[in-house]
């Protein structure tokens, strides 16, 4: 990581970067969630840099580890990615949330947001650059702030692997979100090999009854301890910690009515003293 970082002096601190002689018609966030996968974190940026520049947008990459021996919570990560990224900057126009195992191959899948929300990674090398299914969502996304907004987000109960990705999937179309793709010869991925996470227990049980939870479930009901926040030179990184039986505990409580949490103000105003790798609880 070190000589990928002496070989990126065209970085801002933090992971960005945008076009000199011209202004980008997005700014986009990058998310990745993440948990220990280090090479694969390498070979992403390395590829994902270039790429990015290329196509000449104003871009930074957020990398949000899950620091805790809870099962890993993609669906949550993302929402939290796109939380911070909104707090310690301008908020972002546009979201790319991105597995740390995808490779975009062509340079014409532009890294932007349209009026429908884009799955961007329909053609997987290693599922034959066919797409599995059609209401498939995971794996690479861009979708608007104002559409992750409308659909509150990804669901934060997918502890495990699966599932939250058709969550957000009935989500979109739920609030009448088509969603696109581009073309199978440019929708090109190449995915990097790697063990198998244990599936999400309850993942079905989530899915059918996701409906009932749109509106409390979601980037609005975020509970979660930042324990660092950190400008590195290739990403920022967003690292937390997630309980499981509190995240589960929170959407119950918020739906019997017992309690009533105000979640719009849930996240601080930033100030940059917050930047830190210390310990702090939100
Ligand atoms: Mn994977």
């Amino acid at each position: 990581m070190e000589q990928l970082e002496l070989l990126h002096t065209e970085l801002e601190a933090g992971g960005s970067w945008y076009p000199v002689n011209c202004s980008s018609r997005h700014r986009v966030a990058i998310v990745v969630p993440y948990r220990d996968r280090v090479d694969h974190l390498r070979i992403l940026l390395e590829h994902l840099h270039p790429f990015l520049q290329k196509q000449l947008l104003d871009y930074k990459i957020f990398v949000v580890e899950q620091d805790s021996s809870a099962p890993f919570n993609r669906g949550m990560l993302m929402n939290i990615g796109f939380k911070e990224a909104n707090s310690v900057d301008h908020p972002y126009d546009c979201f790319i949330f991105h597995d740390v195992d995808l490779l975009p191959e062509d340079d014409r899948n532009i890294y932007d947001c349209a009026e429908k929300p884009r799955h961007m990674s329909a053609a997987v090398d290693t599922l034959g650059y066919k797409l599995p299914y059609a209401n498939l969502f995971g794996g690479v996304s861009a979708i608007s702030r104002q559409q992750f907004e409308l659909v509150n987000g990804y669901s934060n109960k997918f502890f495990g692997w699966g599932g939250e990705d058709d969550d957000i999937f009935n989500r979109l179309k739920y609030n009448d979100l088509k969603i696109s793709r581009r073309p199978m010869n440019i929708a090109r991925y190449k995915m990097l090999q790697h063990r198998k996470n244990p599936p999400a227990r309850n993942r079905m049980k989530y899915l059918n009854g996701g409906i009932s939870r749109y509106d409390r479930d979601g980037v609005n009901s975020l509970i979660y301890k930042l324990t660092a926040l950190d400008r590195r030179k290739l990403f920022t990184l967003v690292s937390v910690v997630i309980d499981e039986s509190t995240v589960i505990k929170v959407i119950i409580i918020m739906r019997c009515g017992l309690q009533r949490y105000d979640y719009t103000n849930f996240h601080r105003v930033f100030e940059p003293h917050h930047w830190s790798t210390g310990h702090r609880l939100i």
